[in-house]
């Protein structure tokens, strides 16, 4: 019975934790699409989209126009890269504020909208608004528009801290032991978890 006790409250307590998602804008081959392109994230979570060749962009759209830019959205601004082995070195991370409110976003550059480039944050559980919908109406698009608000609007672009196969021409910095310190600070956190738990069993 101690032993459940604490075992919740450690659940509890890990739940503070906030996650990364990463999401790959493009592909290596160059296939319009963002995978994933549903994702459910938490609130505090973060969208880590990360950018592949050719030239491609995020920009938040309203569910009634898919390819046009919300007001007050976010905006990630175009990411060139010819690099097909790597995605680019700068990436845009979007930070879930509200994970109640679904999140639809699409790619501005040329007819990459209109050919199914969209994607969705936390889609609504049941309802019409679903993603399929959303790309089905953003086909029918009459332009792909991106925001007129500066790149990096509502996110941060950032540096690529997670390639570990990085081969632009400054990325000496990035390798192999970052995706190790990454595991290492996942295995810290539940290891805080437990001990939090723990600590607020005592406090019982
Ligand atoms: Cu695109």
């Amino acid at each position: 019975m101690h032993f459940s006790t604490i075992f919740a409250a450690a659940a509890l307590a890990s739940t503070a934790f906030a996650e990364n998602h990463v999401v790959a804008v493009g592909t290596k081959t160059g296939e319009l699409v963002f995978q994933p392109d549903s994702i459910k994230a938490a609130q505090g979570d973060t969208v880590t989209f990360r950018f592949w060749p050719k030239n491609h962009s995020i920009a938040q759209a309203a569910f009634a126009k898919p390819c046009e830019p919300l007001e007050r959205g976010f905006w990630s601004g175009f990411v060139p890269t010819t690099n097909a082995q790597a995605a680019a070195n700068q990436t845009f991370v979007y930070e879930v504020k509200n994970a109640s409110a679904p999140i639809w976003f699409y790619c501005s550059q040329g007819q990459h909208c209109q050919a199914g480039m969209v994607g969705v944050i936390n889609p609504p559980q049941s309802g019409e608004r679903t993603l399929a919908a959303f790309k089905n109406s953003s086909k029918a698009a009459t332009s792909n528009v991106s925001p007129s608000s500066t790149a990096g609007t509502g996110g941060k672009l950032a540096e690529n801290s997670s390639s570990s196969t990085s081969g632009g021409p400054s990325s000496s910095a990035s390798g192999p032991a970052r995706s190790t310190g990454a595991a290492s600070q996942l295995t810290g956190n539940v290891a805080f978890a437990g001990f939090a738990g723990l600590f607020t069993y005592f406090l019982l």
